[in-house]
């Protein structure tokens, strides 16, 4: 597809923004950006993009650039979008930077695009992706963990490195966005409710995320476990000779990779899937062993083994991988009081994944809730919960909630949003805990009510608890 000559309405100045209109006045096209946003940092980023002659447009989202052919637009503006809107009265086509990443993918190394391993799912992701890309890295094959993880796509297909095969991770909006994308292989790892605000419902959230099977040339990977996976790749129209590959905590039957006395055990890509299996790796390779890491291994694994990664570079790349802060992370004991950061718990799911792993426990959660409900999670967690620290504009939810399901449990509301309020919030939970519990910052919602993203929330509550070590208490 040519853009020279196109005159293109990029959607949002974020990282996705600014890495498409690059890439497309790179191309000759005639670019106009606009963003409902205002203030310092964006008005810096126009400026940039203005002197390489990149028009501008802040403050107003919603009207559509006189002459727009096409609309390129960020991740996480919502189909409703008056924007959008305007672009169907103008006939004019929506996609977003990962179609035009897709649609780009021959431009630079014509011939020699690398196939993309695509990877999807509420929770895991970013560590999924990780993994793959140390067991491609281990394969000797040149690789980058890619997309929704922070690095745009578009700046890699269009980047001088040309690749072996990329390691892609795709959020349902982008997925959504991304209508002709057809990866070699992808997986969905899991689906529980989340960012509904965006989609809708359920079910528009589930059809989106299995958009990432839609023509794989080689594996459907899919959770035993979680049979909504399964449907997702029995819907999709995928080419001839794929084959869906499950992924389970037990024992693996045929096209399957699982978990046998403590190893990772292949069944899918060896000579006689009914009588062999491969040993891939044993358990405690993987960092930290927790079941729900395990199946992010297997999938990771699974999508290596699809592209045809020996079973020694699936040890070697699961060994080499070192997890990402704020995952579950250790901070520090005070006064025999564990503090964990999980600040990348951004939904009920992986909340709750995060609560099952501790006895006794005071939890600091709230921020924006995307429209989720938390009576399955407090009523699951309430018999673990020692008390309860709320933060953010969405605390109210869970405060119900916890009334509903966990009566007896002490909360404490904190309605101040200042950069001083996980300090306040972790004084907070060290007043509730005692001796042998943990303080568990593991938020079950977004956190840009009050941070400027969950590394930002984490990296608050890290020091918040470095300051309670030290004696000195921080109100700042
Ligand atoms: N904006 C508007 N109007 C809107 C919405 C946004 O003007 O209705 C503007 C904002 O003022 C802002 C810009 O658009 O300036 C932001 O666009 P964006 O929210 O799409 O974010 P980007 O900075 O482009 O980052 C996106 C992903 N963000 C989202 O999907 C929300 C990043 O994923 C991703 O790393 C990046 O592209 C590169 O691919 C982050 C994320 O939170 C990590 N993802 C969600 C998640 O993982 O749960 C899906």
């Amino acid at each position: 597809m040519s853009f020279n000559g196109k005159h293109i309405t990029v959607a949002g100045l974020g990282v996705s923004g600014v890495s498409a209109a690059r890439a497309l006045a790179g191309l000759g096209a005639r670019v106009t950006v606009v963003d409902g946003g205002e203030g310092q940092a964006l008005r810096e980023r126009a400026a940039s993009l203005e002197a390489a002659g990149i028009a501008v447009r802040l403050g107003d989202a919603d009207t559509l650039p006189e002459g727009t052919g096409l609309v390129v637009t960020s991740p996480g503006w919502k189909p409703e979008s008056p924007l959008f809107a305007a672009a169907a009265e103008a006939g004019v086509a929506v996609v977003g930077d990962v179609e035009i990443a897709w649609q780009l993918r021959e431009e630079k190394h014509p011939g020699k695009a690398a196939p993309w391993l695509a990877v999807t799912g509420t929770n895991g992701k970013t560590t999924t992706v990780q993994m793959l890309a140390s067991i491609l890295e281990a394969a000797g094959l040149r690789t980058a963990a890619v997309g929704n993880i922070g690095t745009p796509i578009i700046d890699v297909v269009l980047g001088e490195q040309q690749y072996d095969v990329l390691a892609v991770e795709l959020s349902s909006y982008q997925l959504h966005w991304a209508p002709s994308l057809r990866p070699h292989s992808a997986a969905v790892l899991n689906l529980a409710p989340d960012h509904l605000d965006w989609h809708g419902s359920m079910a528009a959230y589930a059809a989106d995320k299995g958009r990432i099977y839609e023509g794989n040339q080689v594996a459907c990977v899919y959770n035993v476990e979680d049979p909504a996976t399964e449907r997702l790749v029995m819907a999709a129209d995928v080419e001839e000779g794929c084959r869906a590959i499950g992924f389970t905590l037990g024992a693996p039957g045929p096209s399957m990779l699982g978990v046998v006395e403590g190893l990772l055990v292949d069944r899918a890509f060896v000579p006689d899937r009914h009588t062999s299996a491969q040993e891939l790796a044993e358990v405690s390779d993987i960092k930290p062993a927790a079941p729900h890491n395990i199946a992010n291994a297997l999938a990771a694994a699974a999508l290596a083994r699809a592209f045809g990664v020996e079973a020694a570079a699936v040890r070697e790349g699961l060994r080499a991988f070192r997890p990402d802060a704020h995952r579950i992370a250790h901070v520090a004991d005070v006064d025999g009081v564990a503090y964990v950061d999980d600040s990348k718990a951004t939904n009920t799911h992986a909340a709750q994944a995060s609560l099952a792993a501790y006895e006794s426990i005071v939890w600091i959660a709230g921020g924006l809730a995307k429209g989720a409900t938390f009576d399955e999670l407090v009523a699951a967690s309430a018999k673990r919960l020692r008390g309860a620290v709320l933060i953010g504009a969405d605390r109210a939810l869970i405060r119900e909630a916890l009334a509903r399901h966990a009566p007896d449990v002490p909360v404490v509301d904190l309605e101040r949003t200042d950069t001083g309020a996980m300090a306040a919030a972790v004084r907070e939970a060290a007043r509730i805990a005692g001796p042998g519990d943990t303080v568990l910052m593991a938020p079950a919602c977004a956190s840009m009510d009050m941070f400027t993203n969950y590394n930002k929330r984490g990296e608050a509550f890290a020091e918040a608890v470095r300051a309670l070590a030290a004696g000195r208490g921080t109100d700042e």
